[in-house]
Parts: structure tokens; C-alpha cells; sequence
């Protein structure tokens, strides 16, 4: 049975989709009956791009980066990209990697679904199900498994029937067992006749829902990331691969989805990860190795064995990884440092202890500061993330932050985001009668769009005019906030409709 795995475009990244890599090689593991093909058209964006050229009349060269569209067009950083999006540059990228996908003459295809991806996947599945009836089609990730959470809470018209129709395998969560059961149950019935734990199944008679699936227990079950296979070389040599150390988080700040995602922290054995990196590192020709989990913490058991790890990889490779300031001690900065790590992304949040506190971040601008101080010592490069207008957020709180990011200074990187509440957060989780309000399925002026038929309207959990200070402070200093803010519609052509 030949199963192949997609990844729609969106960044042009030089690492594959560690998502996919990483199911085709528990895949390969646990069911050597199947074949696994993987087709990441991030890394073949820039043939897409070709393929669209000269085609679509004003085509932006990068227009599935997001970053990139709104620097290109200079527009003020509440526009959005869509504009770049039209129905017809959709239309067309889609047919484009219909045609591609269609050539792979695969028994099933599995995509990796997030936020920004969503709308480019969803009509590449329908594409692939009018071309091919028989064809078993599933989606995963953490944005459709998002999507399914909401549904199950707020009413979201249009949004079973379009996956009904598609007869869509949905696997929430972790992926791997219920991929496999998945696959296993087709290839011997041709149908999914009983309900699978872990995954839903969107049918036109009614959805089949099968009983939730706990986590992989034993992280160190699943196999090291085969790059090597899976046809994934065709695109071209790759500037660095992910590896996994941990699954979740040890802390659990309210506005996060991760730990509410991925549920306990879990963590590979040393002995698991220097196999890992033993696995990895011929695939990594520029030796760049990014660390896929959600924060490497100092102080972790076996954390001398893994550095040591990393560090004997010859030639030496240098990677990343996101780090919490709590337990950065210059020592610990430096044996990172010493184990080929150059890039420390910190979680600094906020200037304003009660708002840390609300947050529930176990940081404080001082532990912030003396630990980026501790990472730049040692040579690191840094980056820091800071959440403005979190509920709680005033004038005060707000001049506080600002304080904090003129001390920290332009050594770091900063990267400012707008709150928004997120599913799987503690935030959301403690909110349910308030679901309806935060998701709809009829377009608003003030909506922002997390996927077709899904439109979430973000309330304001602060004074405007406080918000409107912190965008105009901030762009002073030369930083955008990331975020939805003075929010006009994000809808993007076709999905003003339900289907
Ligand atoms: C590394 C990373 C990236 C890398 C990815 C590099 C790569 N080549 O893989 C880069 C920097 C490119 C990236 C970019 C973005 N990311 Co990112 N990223 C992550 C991060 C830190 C780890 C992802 C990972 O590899 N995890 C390990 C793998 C094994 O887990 P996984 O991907 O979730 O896959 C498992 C399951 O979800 C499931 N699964 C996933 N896909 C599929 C497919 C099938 C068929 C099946 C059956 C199962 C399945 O099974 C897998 C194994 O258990 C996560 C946070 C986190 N800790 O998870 C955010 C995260 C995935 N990113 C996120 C976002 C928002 C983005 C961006 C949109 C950011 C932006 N605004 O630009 C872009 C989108 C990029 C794209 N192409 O779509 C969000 C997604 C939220 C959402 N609702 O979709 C996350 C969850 C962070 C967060 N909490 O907000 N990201
Ligand atoms: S924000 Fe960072 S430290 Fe906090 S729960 Fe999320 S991943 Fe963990």
C-alpha cells in the first residue's frame, strides 16, 4: 500500500516537515507493509513559484510568507497577505499540487495541517477527492485537531459537511499509533468500519468518532528521524532538520496551547538522542540542527549526557533551541554554548510582574534580563517573545514592558505578539460558555480568520486606547506586533460563503 504524506506551502524552510518525517519513519518502524513517500512543497516552493510565474499577472515571489508579503508591500501591520491571495493565484497554486500529488498514484494521503496552511490544504483535498473517489484522505496536526475542538463546542455550520463530503480521516493529537491504525484498518477493509481511537471520521452518513487516545507513555518508543528515505532528497539538500528531545512543557503559562496539546512532559533518554543526532547528521549538509520541542530547560536529568551529545557530532554541527530564563545561569549558558548551541529563544512575556503572574510565567524582568545577559556572554545569539495586552493589561503594566524592552536593547531579537486567546490554553479550557464568542462561523468586519468557515472574533481584553499606545511605542522602537490588532476582515476570497 503505497501512503504518501504532504505539507502545503507556506514558508519557503530549507527543513523538512519534522511532523511528517517523523510519522514516516514510526510508520516505517511498525508497518514495513507500507511505502511512504513524503512531498514537502514548502521546500519545493520556489518551483511553485516558477510554475506560477509568468501565469498569474503580479504573483508576489513569496507570497506563502507572510513576513515577507507585508514587508514586499510596506503596508501598515495590520494589512494582511490576502491581498496577494486572490481566488485565482489559489486556484491555480492548488491545481498545481493536485497535479503533482496525483503523479504519486498513492492508496492514501496524509496531510500536516496548521494555521497558516489550512487554506491552501482544504481545496487541495477537495481536488485530490474529485479526482480520486476511491483515495483515503487524512489530515493531522495541531490546527485541525484545533479546529475539531471548536466544533465540538461551538456550533460551526458548513464546517462537518465540507469534511463529510471529502469522507476526511481527521487523527487528533499524536499521530503515530492512530495513523497506524488508520492504515491498518483500511488496507485490510477498504473502509473504516468501526469507530478508531484518536482519529474522527467525517462521513456523509455521520461522523464516526472513536474514543480519545492518551499519549505515546515512552517517548523513547518512537524511532530516530529518518531524512534519508522517503524521497524527501528530490527537493534538494537540506540547510538543517529538526530533531525532538521532549513532548510538552514543564510550566503551563495560561495563554499557551502546547502543554494543553501535547498533555504530560515527556522527554527522550540521552542514549535516544545521541541516536537521534547519529541519524540525523549525514542528512544535515549545512550541520544545522533545530530542536522541535516546545523549550529545552536547564537543569534537566541526563541534560550533561545529551549536551555531551551534541557536542561530539563531528564535523560539529551548531543548533537552537527555545529556553525558559528560569535556571539560565551563565554555567549553563555556557555548556550550551560548548555543545554547538548559538541561538537561545527566551519566553520574556511581559515588563509587569502581576501580569507575569496572571500569565502564570515563571519569569520576572530581572531574571529576563540577567539571563540574556548570561546567554549573550557566552555567545548565543538571542531572541526574546513578548505577549502585549494580555487581560489585566493597563497603562502601567504596559510602560512597564515597554521599560523592559528598551533595558534589554537591540543585542536580542524581539518578536512582540497581541494576545489572543488559543485553543488547548488554560486560558480558553477555564472559558467554555465563552467559545461562542470567540468562534463563529459568519464573517465579521472585526473577524480574523483561523481557517475556512472558521472565523474567530478577538475580543479586546484591554483598554483600545491602550493597545493603540503599545502599537504606536512599539513601532517607535522599530517592532511590529505580530498579531490581528485594529482587526479589519481577514477573509479571503470564496470563503465569505458556507459551502
Ligand atoms: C518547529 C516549529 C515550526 C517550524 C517547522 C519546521 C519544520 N520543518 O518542521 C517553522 C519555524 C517552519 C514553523 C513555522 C510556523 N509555525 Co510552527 N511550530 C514549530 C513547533 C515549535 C514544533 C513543531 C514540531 O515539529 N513538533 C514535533 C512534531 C512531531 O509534532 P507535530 O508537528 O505537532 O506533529 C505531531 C502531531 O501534531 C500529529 N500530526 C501532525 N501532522 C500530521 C499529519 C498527519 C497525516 C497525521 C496523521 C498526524 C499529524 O502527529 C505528529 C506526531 O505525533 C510547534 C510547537 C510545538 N512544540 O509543537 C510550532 C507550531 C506547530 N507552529 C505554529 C505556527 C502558528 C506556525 C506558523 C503559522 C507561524 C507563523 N505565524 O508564521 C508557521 C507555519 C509554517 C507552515 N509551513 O505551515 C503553531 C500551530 C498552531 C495551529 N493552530 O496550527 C504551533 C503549535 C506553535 C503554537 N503553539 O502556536 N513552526
Ligand atoms: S509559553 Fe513556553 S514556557 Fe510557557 S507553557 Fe508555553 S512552551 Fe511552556
Amino acid at each position: 500500500m503505497r501512503l504518501l504524506l504532504v505539507a502545503t506551502p507556506f514558508w519557503d524552510t530549507e527543513s523538512p516537515a519534522f511532523a511528517l518525517v517523523q510519522l514516516a519513519s514510526y510508520l516505517k518502524q511498525e508497518a514495513p507493509w507500507l511505502t511512504t513517500t513524503i512531498v514537502d512543497f514548502n521546500l519545493l516552493a520556489p518551483d511553485l513559484h516558477q510554475a506560477l510565474e509568468g501565469v498569474v499577472e503580479g504573483i508576489h515571489p513569496r507570497y506563502f510568507h507572510w513576513g515577507d508579503a507585508f514587508a514586499a508591500l510596506d503596508e501598515p501591520a495590520h494589512a494582511t497577505p490576502d491581498a496577494l491571495l486572490t481566488a485565482d493565484k489559489i486556484r491555480l497554486l492548488v491545481d498545481v499540487m493536485a497535479e503533482a500529488v496525483l503523479r504519486y498514484d498513492a492508496d492514501a494521503i496524509g496531510f500536516t495541517v496548521n494555521l497558516a496552511t489550512w487554506f491552501l490544504t482544504l481545496p487541495l483535498m477537495e481536488a485530490l477527492r474529485a479526482a480520486r473517489p476511491d483515495v483515503l484522505l487524512i489530515a493531522g496536526g495541531p490546527h485541525i485537531s484545533l479546529l475539531d475542538e471548536v466544533a465540538r463546542h461551538v456550533a460551526l455550520p458548513g464546517f462537518e459537511a465540507r469534511l463529510a463530503k471529502l469522507s476526511l480521516v481527521v487523527v487528533l493529537r499524536e499521530g503515530e499509533a492512530t495513523l497506524q491504525d488508520v492504515l491498518s484498518v483500511w488496507a485490510e477493509h477498504r473502509c473504516l468500519p468501526t469507530p478508531i481511537a484518536g482519529a474522527v471520521h467525517f462521513r456523509a452518513e455521520r461522523v464516526s468518532r472513536g474514543p480519545s487516545r492518551p499519549p505515546v507513555q515512552n517517548l523513547d518508543t518512537l524511532p530516530s528521524p529518518d531524512y534519508r528515505d522517503f524521497g524527501l532528497q528530490t527537493a534538494g539538500a537540506f540547510a538543517s532538520v529538526h530533531v525532538e528531545l521532549t513532548r510538552g512543557c514543564v510550566n503551563h503559562c495560561r495563554f499557551c496551547s502546547d502543554p494543553g496539546y501535547w498533555g504530560k512532559y515527556r522527554r527522550r533518554c540521552a542514549a535516544k538522542v545521541r541516536a537521534d543526532l547519529a541519524a540525523v547528521r549525514p542528512a544535515t549538509f549545512a550541520g544545522v540542527l533545530r530542536l522541535a520541542d516546545s523549550g529545552f530547560y536547564p537543569g534537566l536529568r541526563d541534560q550533561d549526557q545529551i549536551l555531551e551529545a551534541f557536542a561530539s557530532l563531528r564535523p560539529r554541527a551548531t543548533w537552537s533551541a527555545y529556553t525558559t530564563a528560569r535556571g539560565l545561569t551563565p554555567v549553563h549558558a555556557r555548556d550550551l554554548f560548548a555543545a554547538g548551541c548559538r541561538l537561545l529563544s527566551l519566553g520574556v512575556e511581559s515588563g509587569d510582574d502581576e501580569q507575569l503572574a496572571r500569565m502564570a510565567k515563571p519569569c520576572s524582568p530581572d531574571l529576563a534580563l540577567t539571563a540574556l545577559a548570561a546567554a549573550r556572554d557566552a555567545g548565543h545569539q538571542t531572541e526574546a517573545s513578548m505577549v502585549v495586552c494580555f487581560p489585566g493589561e493597563t497603562r502601567s503594566s504596559l510602560a512597564r514592558t515597554l521599560d523592559l524592552v528598551d533595558r534589554i536593547g537591540s543585542a536580542t531579537r524581539l518578536k512582540v505578539f497581541e494576545f489572543m486567546p488559543a485553543v488547548f490554553s488554560r486560558f480558553v479550557s477555564s472559558r467554555p460558555a465563552q467559545w461562542s464568542t470567540y468562534f463563529s462561523d459568519t464573517p465579521r468586519a472585526d473577524a480574523v480568520c483561523v481557517g475556512p468557515h472558521v472565523y474567530y472574533h478577538p475580543p479586546l481584553y484591554c483598554d483600545p486606547a491602550v493597545r493603540d499606545r503599545a502599537y504606536d511605542e512599539l513601532a517607535q522602537r522599530g517592532l511590529r506586533v505580530d498579531g490581528f490588532p485594529r482587526a479589519t476582515a481577514l477573509r479571503r476570497p470564496g470563503m465569505e460563503k458556507s459551502p
